[in-house]
């Protein structure tokens, strides 16, 4: 292997947050289309718990979350400083979140009727008052999450804020987040992201 390889899942959003931050860095990969419901052998043997998306290194090194494929992307070469863009701490605080609580309720949301304790209402309007709200509240202070310049939370946040839209889009675009809205609109309309959203066929070995 000469150069990384990326196994990856066009949809997820964990490995779009990777192929963004790869992309960024101007990195040459290989990305490996995969089946979550037909896994290749190749993805499991490499990362036995055969989540997506898993980065091969060259030197045998294997990058198993989505955070660290883009902080080690963005450490090779981070162009518009995704990474010094905003404090880490305000950072991680967004990413803890995203990725804790409201992906938690962004799934309950989304498959409500596996999770008949509330109702998708309930599940979604959580999902709002736990992350949502407050990023429309910050909206309205600047185009971006955190200071003035996009960072690792924006590009982090961004496929998982997409996916909670796409739930309901007649509620979403009617609901009081104009500001949000717009941010997932500038962000899923750039070159970058509609470039890793570019279909590919599915890898198979050899
Ligand atoms: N913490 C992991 C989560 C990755 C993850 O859960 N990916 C999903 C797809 S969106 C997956 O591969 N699930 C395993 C499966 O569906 O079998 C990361 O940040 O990379």
């Amino acid at each position: 292997m000469n150069r990384p390889v990326l196994y990856s899942f066009r949809r997820c959003p964990y490995a779009i947050r990777a192929r963004l931050a790869l992309r960024q860095a101007g990195l040459d990969i290989e990305i490996r289309e995969i089946e979550l419901r037909n896994k290749s052998a190749e993805l499991i043997a490499a990362s036995p718990k055969a989540s997506v998306p898993v980065l091969l290194l060259p030197d045998g090194q294997v990058l198993e979350q989505s955070l660290d494929i883009m902080h080690w992307a963005l450490a090779q070469h981070d162009p518009e400083g995704w990474l010094s863009a905003a404090p880490r701490a305000a950072q991680a605080a967004l990413i803890d979140c995203n990725d804790g609580p409201f992906k938690a309720l962004l799934d309950r949301y989304k498959y409500a009727d596996r999770h008949p304790q509330a109702s998708a209402a309930q599940w979604r309007d959580a999902a709002v008052e736990l992350l949502l709200a407050p990023l429309e509240s910050g909206l309205q202070r600047g185009q971006i999450l955190l200071g003035v310049r996009c960072s690792l939370a924006d590009m982090s946040l961004l496929p998982f804020v997409r996916q909670f839209a796409a739930v309901d889009s007649t509620w979403f675009e009617q609901a009081s987040l104009p500001h949000l809205r717009r941010w997932l609109a500038d962000g899923v309309s750039t070159p970058r992201f509609q470039a890793v959203m570019q279909k590919q066929a599915v890898w198979r070995a050899g």
